[in-house]
């Protein structure tokens, strides 16, 4: 048997290895995806949000730092472009770099709505991310994703699959 035989049979192997791995912890309804918004990053914030998360039971699955382009912030809050927030928060997700990551919980995505609190920090609950650390409507510290169809779109959006693990 040649090398070249050998290697890509390894290779298989080890892809198939990967894709059951990826198939079992990435089940729908295990994952959310997040990301740390400009304010927050800014503001030192990250180690004190990421610590609520893993406090929290999430797994951080995959995770940047990145500087989306206005373009990749257009399309990424792309449902609501007919909003009249729509421009100044494009203008602002993509005016500084950002923190994405996927999260593993069991019910992550509604699990990961009540830890980051109501959209208004004002309404949000003692104890949420929002209400520790939003500062405004706009300005509000995270992103959650509000569906298991949406919490894997995007997550596909922001990382390939040799980013997650
Ligand atoms: P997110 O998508 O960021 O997790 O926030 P969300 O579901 O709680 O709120 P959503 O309705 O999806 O709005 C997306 C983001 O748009 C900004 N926003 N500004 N000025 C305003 O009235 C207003 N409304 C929404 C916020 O940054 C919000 O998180
Ligand atoms: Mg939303």
């Amino acid at each position: 048997m040649g090398i070249k035989k050998v290697e890509g049979e390894m290779l298989d192997h080890e892809n198939k290895m990967m894709e059951k791995f990826r198939k079992e912890r990435f089940n729908k309804g295990n994952i959310t995806f997040t990301m740390i918004k400009p304010e927050a990053v800014a503001a030192n914030n990250i180690g004190g949000i990421l610590k609520m998360i893993e406090d929290a039971g999430f797994r951080i699955s995959a995770m940047k730092k990145v500087v989306l382009s206005k373009e990749r912030a257009a399309s990424f809050y792309e449902v609501h472009k007919e909003r009249p927030f729509y421009a100044e928060l494009v203008d602002y997700m993509s005016g500084g770099p950002i923190i994405a990551a996927i999260l593993e919980k069991n019910n992550a995505v509604a699990d990961f709505r009540k830890l980051i609190g109501s959209t208004n920090p004002a309404e949000a609950a003692e104890g949420t991310i929002r209400k520790i650390y939003a500062t405004s409507m706009g300005e509000n510290a995270v992103h959650g994703s509000d569906s298991d169809e949406n919490a894997i779109i995007e997550s596909n959006f922001h990382f390939a699959s040799e980013e997650r693990f």
